[in-house]
């Protein structure tokens, strides 16, 4: 299907990317081949040297993967997808395109722990400098440019902390400087946010979460509009090896079908546990943007088209209490990942930013005491009956 042409959300979900082949395929087939045969030795000439589009070899391209990265072009309003092996590898792939020795990028403090511990250890050794602040307040962004600020690198809403950075704000800051604008629109999906109606220059998934959404792949991908940058991340993924796999992107591809009907199902149940938490006297806290008593509400309702379905909370009795909570949960699982038809509950500081110095934790907001929660699609009143057991259980 031409992109474009039929613009529905739940259209493009189902058919953006799709390309006909000889035998009509309703369904984009799983292009098993890592190498491609060239008519001639002037066509493989040519497409080596860009002046044909084709595909050479799978670590650069292949057709199953064009269709997903197609189509997730589609979804954020860009012209170009890349797909990657994981989030990490489009994590890595990002900083290395744009960062170099004496670079600085500045980032938010509550960024997913690898994409910061991947600056602080990795990028650091290559001397690229970062700065982790608070990027909800736009002036702190502003006052953390450098001369050699090379990206701007943002999460919203924040892994764990629900916190959101304003991106029309953001955008036009980074753009007075001259500085790209890359954010990491995991937490949303495209479904509730897309950063380049807001002026970013490049968004970020991990694929592993709510656009594949069935807990059964890893992947990644960048969407951008820029034809440059386009080539060179390509470029670079290439020469890092961090390329999707067929396979891979045939699962995506899938998952994505359903995109739009898994995240809003998600975040009605979301609704519903949020207020059973908000209510809970056992409940210390809790941080869902859907709540009026998010400190972001008003943001969240002009820059997201719903809440979404991620929250965090604490409960009283700090952490001990929370592990009892953790352990007595029947319904949710007790695991990492997120954002997949299940319901999934986790301890950031001990597990998913346990990379992080406690100290570097704590500056960001991530207590001891806070439990993720990822809610699915299951019943609302079943992830609510078993919140409310293991409560009772506290
Ligand atoms: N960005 C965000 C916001 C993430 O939450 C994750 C993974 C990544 C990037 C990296 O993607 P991956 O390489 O795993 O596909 N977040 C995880 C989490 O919160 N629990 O387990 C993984």
């Amino acid at each position: 299907m031409e992109n474009n042409k039929f613009n529905g959300i739940r259209t493009k979900e189902v058919h953006a990317g799709d390309f006909q082949d000889q035998f009509g395929s309703v369904v984009t087939p799983i292009y098993q081949t890592s190498t491609f045969e060239f008519k001639n030795a002037d066509h493989g000439a040519r497409l080596f040297a860009g002046e044909e589009d084709g595909f050479i070899y799978t670590r650069i391209g292949n057709p199953t993967t064009h269709s997903l990265e197609e189509k997730l072009a589609a979804l954020e309003f860009g012209k170009y997808g890349i797909g990657f092996a994981s989030g990490m590898g489009a994590v890595s792939t990002l900083f290395a395109y744009f960062l170099g020795q004496g670079d600085h990028i500045i980032s938010t403090d509550a960024v997913y722990g690898p994409s910061r511990g991947i600056l602080e250890t990795y990028f650091k050794k290559f001397g690229v400098a970062a700065d982790f602040i608070d990027t909800s307040d736009p002036f702190a962004v502003e006052k953390a440019i450098k001369p050699n600020t090379k990206l701007i690198y943002i999460e919203t809403p924040t892994n764990p902390t629900i916190k959101l950075t304003d991106i029309e704000e953001v955008a036009s800051i980074a753009h007075q400087y001259d500085i790209p604008l890359a954010v990491d629109n995991t937490f949303s999906s495209p479904v509730l946010q897309n950063p380049l109606n807001l002026g970013a220059d490049i968004v970020l998934h991990s694929l592993t979460k709510f656009i594949n959404g069935h807990a059964d792949v890893v992947g990644g991908a960048l969407i951008l509009k820029d034809e440059k940058h386009h080539k060179g991340l390509r470029k670079t993924m290439a020469y890092f090896g961090a390329n999707m796999d067929p396979h891979q992107a045939y699962m995506v591809y899938r998952g994505a079908k359903t995109l739009s009907l898994r995240v809003l199902q998600a975040q009605e149940n979301a609704m519903k546990v949020a207020d059973f938490l908000e209510n809970h006297p056992k409940v210390a806290w809790i941080n869902y943007p859907g709540l009026k008593s998010h400190p972001q509400y008003d943001l969240a309702r002009r820059q997201m088209k719903g809440p979404g379905s991620m929250l965090s909370f604490g409960v009283k009795g700090g952490l001990e209490a929370g592990k009892k909570l953790m352990n007595a949960v029947e319904l949710a699982k007790l695991a990492v990942s997120l954002g997949g038809v299940e319901t999934l509950i986790q301890h950031p500081a001990s597990m998913t930013h346990a990379g992080m110095s406690p100290e570097a934790r704590l500056a960001a907001g991530i207590t001891d005491d806070l439990v993720r929660f990822s809610v699915g699609i299951e019943e609302a009143e079943d992830i609510i009956a078993d919140l409310k057991q293991a409560l009772d259980k506290i």
